[in-house]
């Protein structure tokens, strides 16, 4: 039996499989219709509630990601959900004004192009504040545990190690990706990115 790819669009707004990146931009003004809060730990920050706000369709597989992640010790926390255009805008002009354009196309999304932009997406941190949204991230516990097992929630590490010709950026392995529990299966499975899986 073979895997039924085109069981979801990969280029409709709010499909689990909407695959979002430098060649493919959100509709203009484009917003999520059913952002929430998790019910998970958050980094303590000053900036509003709004970056803490993920699709609603992500939560369920996301709680229970947390909280198991919390039995095998590893304790996660949301540092970043959606983000609106407006503040991607910030975002991507701090990190042209600290990196100069090039190294920060590698690292940061144009407005209108952020995957944080759909709800699916979120920049996970370690209770620890060890290595955040850093590459040495992977190698903490929590790191290690999402590499072993963000899948199984229908999470994929969305920028691995080596893949920028496909994805368009540098390794990160703080920053998920929802795509459901059977797309991050076979991801896993066969190390492909979605533009590789997808022929895109
Ligand atoms: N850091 C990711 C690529 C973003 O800015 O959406
Ligand atoms: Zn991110």
């Amino acid at each position: 039996l073979g895997f039924n790819k085109s069981l979801y669009p990969t280029n409709d707004p709010g499909s689990i499989w909407w695959v979002v990146d430098k060649h493919r931009p959100l509709p203009p003004g484009y917003e999520p219709s059913d952002l929430t809060i998790p019910n998970i730990p958050v980094r303590p920050t000053k900036t509003s509630l709004v970056e803490r706000r993920v699709s609603q369709k992500i939560i369920p597989d996301l709680e229970a990601m947390v909280a198991a992640a919390a039995h095998d010790g590893a304790r996660l926390q949301l540092a970043s959900g959606y983000r609106s255009y407006a503040l991607q805008v910030s975002m991507y002009k701090q990190n042209i004004k600290r990196f100069g354009q090039t190294e920060a196309d590698n690292v940061s999304a144009k407005p209108g192009t952020s995957e944080h932009q759909t709800g699916f997406a979120l920049d996970i941190g370690a209770m620890s504040r060890e290595c955040e949204v850093q590459a040495c991230f992977a190698g903490t516990p929590e790191g290690k545990w999402l590499a072993e097992h963000a899948y199984e929630y229908g999470f994929i590490i969305r920028y691995p190690e080596g893949k920028r010709a496909a994805t368009g950026y540098d390794f990160e392995p703080w920053h998920l990706r929802y795509v459901g529990r059977d797309l991050a299966a076979e991801l896993h499975l066969t190390g492909q990115t979605p533009e590789e899986f997808f022929g895109l």
